[in-house]
């Protein structure tokens, strides 16, 4: 095992060393069948997990004859339904405040919503790596910990999947999102560190898996058992939090209440839902989700595939439809947002002529890292005829959306900047 494994890309490197000596196991999962499975998938352009439709299929009629488990409404204005789950509408956040409402939050779920009431609910936290056996925390007790409050982003791995094959001509396997498979909100809850020191975690622990509460997920009739995906001890005990609320809300069912993980800057599977449990391990684990699923493989990428996705990429998006009508000569603001898992993002240029010239957005939001910046721009459309809005982003690192994202074949990580096509009339 490497010394340092509070280094992000230490642990990364650590990982597929490992994956490339044929050390990782899926956990009780049969690694060829997975392998047969998602290889499968990728050639044929066909389901990824928990997917309802290729990202081929992206478009208004993709997820229109879906019926998400979910508790709250999804009303059409809202969301687009994409198979199990129900991506955001960013036409319906014009308007609001920089926290996602509730209404409004995307949904990214493997199977449905579990309904579990607080009252009932226990965390067991357990492992080889815990000073002693197993303990158990009532929502009560976890509450009874000091609160910790953080605006923070959670935005899924595949958000923006379907602009490789509409904007780069690439078949991609999985849900076919646009850009609204992002949300941000204001969480409530308590250290994971806290919890995991309550706990009795020693130094000798590597890997924190927490796992949902949900149904197994079955994908092609191969059980991938429930959701869990491996966080390394360093960032467990860094910065995730056991959230509680949401909003100000007690967290919504929906959403993983009582009470799930919030993973700052790493992509939405590592914040699992609704957590029932969570294994403190000496040694590194595997699952699915940080295996198979989750890294990046294809021609542009490593032999044997990257090392686990952690952090989000950088995106800008406009709060308007893909395709909108607008009236020529009519003076309007245009509005978006853009966020990056790395840094505050400082800067946003926006082009109303297919790329041509850009002009610098203005920026409603103090830059801070872990969510977005509102931005507007003013514009008056003088020709009729179809273009495309493009908004591009650099955060604090220095790094700017580019042109186009390297192919992975299950369509992780887009972030090219987006032609977004309006028709003026
Ligand atoms: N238990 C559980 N946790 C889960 C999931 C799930 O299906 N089950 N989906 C994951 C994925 S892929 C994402 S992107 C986020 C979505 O969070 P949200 O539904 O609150 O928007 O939750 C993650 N946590
Ligand atoms: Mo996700």
């Amino acid at each position: 095992m490497p010394a340092d494994l509070s280094d992000e890309s230490q642990y990364d490197r650590a990982r597929l060393r490992q994956w490339a000596r044929g050390r990782a196991r899926s956990a009780g999962v049969d690694r060829r069948d997975l392998l047969r499975l998602f290889a499968a998938g990728a050639a044929a352009g066909a389901v990824g997990l928990g997917a309802a439709a290729p990202a081929a299929a992206a478009g208004a009629a993709a997820g229109a004859a879906a019926a998400p488990g979910t508790v709250k409404p999804l009303p059409p204005e809202l969301f687009t339904l994409r198979g199990t789950n129900a991506e955001t509408n960013f036409a319906a956040l014009r308007g609001t405040g920089p926290l996602t409402p509730v209404d409004r939050f995307f949904v990214r779920n493997h199977t449905v919503t579990p309904r579990i009431a607080a009252d009932g609910w226990r965390l067991r936290v357990w492992g080889d790596a815990l000073a002693g056996g197993p303990v158990e925390f009532s929502y009560d007790r976890l509450r009874s910990f000091p609160a910790v409050e953080r605006t923070l982003f959670i935005e899924c791995a595949g958000n923006g999947r379907s602009f490789y094959t509409t904007q780069q001509g690439q078949q991609v396997s999985g849900t076919a999102w646009t850009l609204g498979a992002i949300g941000v909100a204001r969480w409530r809850g308590v250290r994971l560190s806290d919890v995991l020191r309550r706990a009795g975690v020693t130094r000798r622990a590597v890997d924190v898996l927490p796992r949902g509460l949900d149904d197994e997920v079955v994908t092609n009739g191969v059980n991938l058992g429930r959701v869990r995906r491996p966080l390394p001890a360093s960032k467990a005990l860094d910065d995730v939090i056991l959230a509680y609320e949401m909003n100000g809300e007690p967290l919504p069912p929906d959403h993983g209440g009582p009470v799930r993980v919030v993973v700052p800057d790493w992509i939405g599977i590592s914040s699992v839902k609704w957590v029932g449990d969570i294994e403190v391990s000496g040694q590194p684990l595997y699952t699915p989700w940080n295996t198979d699923l989750y890294r990046l493989f294809g021609p542009d990428q490593p032999a044997q595939g990257s090392a686990p996705l952690t952090r989000q990429t950088l995106k800008s998006a406009f709060e308007l439809e893909l395709g909108a009508t607008v009236p020529v000569h009519r003076a309007r603001l245009l509005t978006g947002r853009s966020w990056s898992g790395a840094a505050p993002v400082h800067r946003v240029e926006v082009s109303t002529d297919g790329g041509a010239r850009w002009q610098r957005a203005r920026l409603h939001d103090a830059p801070r890292r872990g969510s977005w910046v509102r931005w507007s721009v003013p514009w008056t459309p003088r020709t009729t005829g179809t273009t495309a809005l493009l908004a591009r982003a650099t955060d604090a690192t220095g790094r700017t959306q580019p042109q186009t994202t390297a192919h992975n074949t299950q369509g992780y990580l887009f972030d090219a900047v987006v032609r977004h096509p309006v028709t003026v009339v």
